[in-house]
């Protein structure tokens, strides 16, 4: 097994331990070590011929509401069975940590497993929505649904209308009230993290610009390099899950 070493400079430490105010925006790479797959990994089994960004828009639910209804559904069940890892729980410590000092700190996560609400995160911004929330595309009934899966797909709804995953689709409007909060928080934090993120989801990708402007400092952690590794001042080359509670704890944290 690998083991990853990583030299954490004094001053991210610091600026952990002392920011004022503090956004950590997530995305599907926080829930990988869950077991949960990153949404741009190639699909498995029958969805294996599938590509999610066709999937995940409103027209292939109105060209195959059955199809989109049975990779939802079977997402959700699949969530069900996963636990928070190690990285969800260590962002839950540092909301605490930074409650306890008055230290305003914003999760934004652009999941819909809702892992970081199961790891004990109390604030936590959904920019995506999530997958146990359905809503009628007719009459506007909408619900929790954390039960077991559906015998019908997609449920219908008791006005005869299909009901859909509470999700935010490719071209769809994300939920204002989010993403003013998530925008107002971006545009003045003195440290912005990007974790588990491919960076090029817009207009999630959009906030750190309002970091940069405000002269925010960026730390992004990601096995991968992004397009927005250049920018940040301090690109961690790893998992999250391995990195972050190692950082939070030398933070002091
Ligand atoms: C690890 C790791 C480990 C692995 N530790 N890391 C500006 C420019 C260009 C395009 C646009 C633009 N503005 C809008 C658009 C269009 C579009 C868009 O952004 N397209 C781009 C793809 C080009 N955006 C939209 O359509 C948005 N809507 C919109 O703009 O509406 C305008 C409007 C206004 C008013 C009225 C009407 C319309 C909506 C975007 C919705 C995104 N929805 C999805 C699906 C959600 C439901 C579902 O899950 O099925 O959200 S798409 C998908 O991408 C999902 C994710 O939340 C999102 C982001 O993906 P994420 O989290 O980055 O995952 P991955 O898989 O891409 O990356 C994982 C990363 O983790 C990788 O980098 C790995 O290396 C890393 N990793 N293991 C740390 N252990
Ligand atoms: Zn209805």
């Amino acid at each position: 097994m690998g083991v990853t070493v990583i030299m954490f400079e004094r001053e991210l430490l610091n600026l952990i331990a002392t920011a004022n105010s503090i956004v950590a925006l997530n995305g599907a790479g926080v829930s990988a070590e869950s077991g949960i797959p990153t949404f741009r990994d190639a699909l498995t089994g029958l969805w294996a011929r599938y590509n999610p960004e066709e999937l995940a828009t409103p027209q292939a639910f109105g060209k195959n509401p059955q199809l989109v209804s049975r990779w939802y559904d079977q997402r959700r069940c699949d969530v069900l069975k996963c636990m928070p890892n190690a990285g969800h729980i260590a962002l839950a410590r540092l909301e605490e940590t930074c409650r306890q000092k008055g230290r305003p700190f914003t999760l934004i996560t652009q999941n819909v497993d809702r892992l970081h609400r199961a790891a004990g995160s109390q604030n936590v911004i959904e920019l995506h929505g999530n997958l146990f929330t359905w809503r009628c595309i007719d009459c506007g009934w909408e619900a929790d649904e954390s039960g077991p899966a559906f015998d019908e797909h997609p449920p219908r709804c008791e006005c005869g209308g299909l009901r859909r995953p509470g999700v935010v689709w490719f071209g769809e409007a994300l939920p204002g009230a989010a993403l003013l909060k998530a925008q107002r928080a971006s545009g003045k934090c003195a440290l912005f993290m990007s974790l588990g993120t491919s960076s090029v989801v817009y207009p999630a990708a959009a906030l750190v610009d309002l970091a940069f402007e405000n002269g925010a400092k960026v730390l992004e952690i990601n096995p991968e390099q992004t397009p927005l590794s250049r920018r940040a001042h301090w690109s961690l080359r790893g998992k999250c899950g391995e990195i972050l509670p190692d950082l939070i704890d030398r933070a002091g944290s």
